[in-house]
């Protein structure tokens, strides 16, 4: 590369990294577009990537992962700082040293006989004040590539971490692919992350949960911002008013096709431009308004489920150009996935046709797609902005078969971040473990917050106290099901109707009912039109049941006091209340 980086740290880190894992050389990625055509070649020569129909899907390839290396493994994730209590209930802690110890015993001449990859990438537009650099190490091209489309990678991110001299270190090798030797650690003081044992999504593209969740929640803290799971996206109205929006829902509970919504026929005129669909880097403006940008340049999207119906964008921006990790294919050599309508699939996700796998799901749950944003037909320039778009909502969720109503407003900011550090949701197969059990998943933040939750709901509290203009908070809940399992809300494209609602709200446009639990629509105020659903269906989704309530306001109370004396003193305030209300 052309850049002077002599006796800089970076390169004093790279020899100390060569020297622990003894690769057989060592390559500075530029991110070219060049550099990444010959990485896909010497990918499909050695069967990393298998070449899908080149006709239908041009620069299209598959990328099977080991059989059990197939999505995050939070048990072995680790946030190592020097008192266990920064790292909070919410993580496994060890201490630096431990962390360090036992990480590097497994990095010890991990990479012998194998190329070591130095990928410089920036999180955020190259010149947004708000974005942050990284260095991934990784014996992974795999990953390389998926850093090329996931971040802006190469030789524009290493000249500004020269300018800036700063920048978070990840180190990532592939290692032996066991699940008894993978570990993924962070050290948050040392903006340091180590991850060995696993080739897959979170656990190996370091510049995603790792670096913009972990590490940046943990740095957005002490500078005064919010490193946070959510989408971004605009919605316009057919006046052309445009009105911005951040959501944070846990994995697979469908962030990526809320940001791509395309709106139904009765709701002509409406458009949804998306920004981001899977995290926010949220900043205080000078105007007192809160502003997000995306710090990432492409889609990691969830496969099976994805069709014309759920999510036309996505269908739109997956013909070319993308990266398929753990789908099936046709006959004909096309991706497939559960939910699709057409195309007959002949090999699963492991490769094995499909009658020696009978009944055994094609694409694996958590099997994913690799896209650049700027593929989407919803794409906005404004994810090129560098001061990003300004929030007049923010929207949290979960998935939630019973009680949560379709959608309520939280009564003040305080109130909002209690709602937020208090949803729920079913497991789902973005990460190993049972699926389909309730767990509390603050702020969708559970498995991602780089720090005790209890010092960021604090974090989140803080915010009132400047003056500002700050965002509305709300809870939404598409999951709703009868009791015979039947999903009540039809979702997807008609969940702009909550969308439309929840604007006129931040617009001052529209009454609410005040219940105990915050401001729900009057019936009347949720469009139906051209909707196939009940008055009585949605009185359903819209009704507050107290008793039922009452147990759920129990059982986060009991979550919360996990966090103990750090837990904000305004939580027991608003829970109280809350709860004399409901007895009321
Ligand atoms: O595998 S990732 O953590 O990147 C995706 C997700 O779970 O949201
Ligand atoms: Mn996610």
């Amino acid at each position: 590369m052309n850049v002077n980086v002599d006796h800089h740290e970076l390169v004093k880190w790279v020899q100390e990294v060569e020297k622990l894992t003894q690769p057989e050389k060592v390559v500075w990625c530029n991110g070219s577009e060049e550099e990444y055509q010959t990485f896909t070649q010497q990918m499909l020569q050695s069967g990393d990537f298998l070449a899908l129909n080149q006709q239908t899907h041009p620069g299209c390839y598959l990328h099977r992962s080991s059989p059990d290396d197939v999505a995050r493994t939070e048990h072995l994730t680790f946030v190592c700082t020097h008192e266990r209590e920064d790292a909070g209930p919410n993580n496994n802690w060890m201490s630096p040293e431990d962390g360090h110890n036992k990480v590097d015993a497994l990095f010890a001449g991990c990479m012998r006989g194998r190329t070591m990859y130095v990928v410089p990438y920036c999180m955020g537009p190259l010149d947004s004040p708000f974005s942050r650099c990284g260095v991934e190490i990784t014996d992974s091209l795999y990953v390389v590539v998926n850093m090329k489309i996931m971040t802006r990678m190469g030789e524009v991110a290493l000249k500004k971490i020269l300018q800036e001299k700063a920048f978070v270190r990840g180190l990532h090798s592939t290692g032996d692919l066991k699940i008894e030797n993978r570990l993924i650690m962070h050290f948050p003081e040392e903006l340091m992350i180590k991850s060995i044992g696993s080739g897959y999504g979170g656990n190996a593209l370091l510049g995603k949960k790792c670096h913009a969740l972990r590490i940046g929640s943990y740095q957005a803290r002490s500078e005064g911002w919010l490193a946070e799971h959510m989408l971004i996206l605009g919605l316009e109205s057919p006046e052309g008013e445009k009105t911005y929006i951040a959501a944070a829902f846990p994995s697979q509970c469908g962030k990526t096709n809320l940001a791509m919504l395309i709106p139904p026929e009765s709701y002509q005129g409406w458009k949804i431009w998306t920004v981001g669909d899977d995290i926010a880097w949220i900043h205080p403006g000078e105007d007192g308004r809160l502003y997000a940008i995306n710090p990432e340049a492409g889609f990691f999207g969830v496969a099976p489920g994805t069709s014309e119906k759920t999510n036309p964008n996505a269908m739109a921006m997956l013909n070319r150009d993308a990266i398929f990790t753990n789908v099936g294919v046709t006959e004909d050599q096309q991706p497939w996935w559960e939910g699709l309508k057409s195309g007959d699939p002949v090999l699963n996700w492991r490769g094995e046709s499909l009658s020696e796998a009978p009944g055994q799901p094609v694409a694996h749950p958590n099997s994913r797609f690799t896209v650049s944003a700027k593929q989407c037909p919803s794409y906005t320039e404004e994810m090129e902005s560098p001061h990003g778009v300004p929030l007049s909502a923010i929207i949290f969720g979960g998935r939630r078969p019973s009680l949560i109503p379709l959608v309520f407003e939280a009564k003040s900011w305080a109130h909002g971040v209690w709602v937020g550090a208090s949803v729920g949701s079913e497991t789902t197969a973005a990460a190993t473990g049972q699926v389909g059990v309730l767990r509390r998943d603050p702020m969708a933040m559970k498995p991602f917050c780089g720090y005790n939750f209890a010092d960021y709901w604090g974090h989140w509290l803080e915010f009132a106290d400047k003056p500002s203009q700050l965002p509305k908070i709300f809870h939404v809940n598409w999951f709703r099901q009868t009791d015979a399992g039947e999903f009540i809300w039809p979702g997807f494209g008609e969940n702009i109707r909550v969308l439309e609602w929840i604007v006129a709200r931040c617009r001052g446009k529209v009454e609410a009912k005040s219940t105990p639990i915050g401001y729900v629509p009057h019936i009347e105020d949720i469009s139906r039109v051209g909707l196939k659903l009940s008055q009585a269906s949605l009185e359903g989704l819209l009704t507050v049941d107290r008793a039922g309530w009452q147990k759920e306001l129990e059982s986060t109370c009991r979550y919360m006091q996990t966090y103990g004396d750090r837990l904000p003193s305004v939580f027991s305030e608003i829970q109280e209340e809350i709860l004399a209300d409901l007895k009321a």
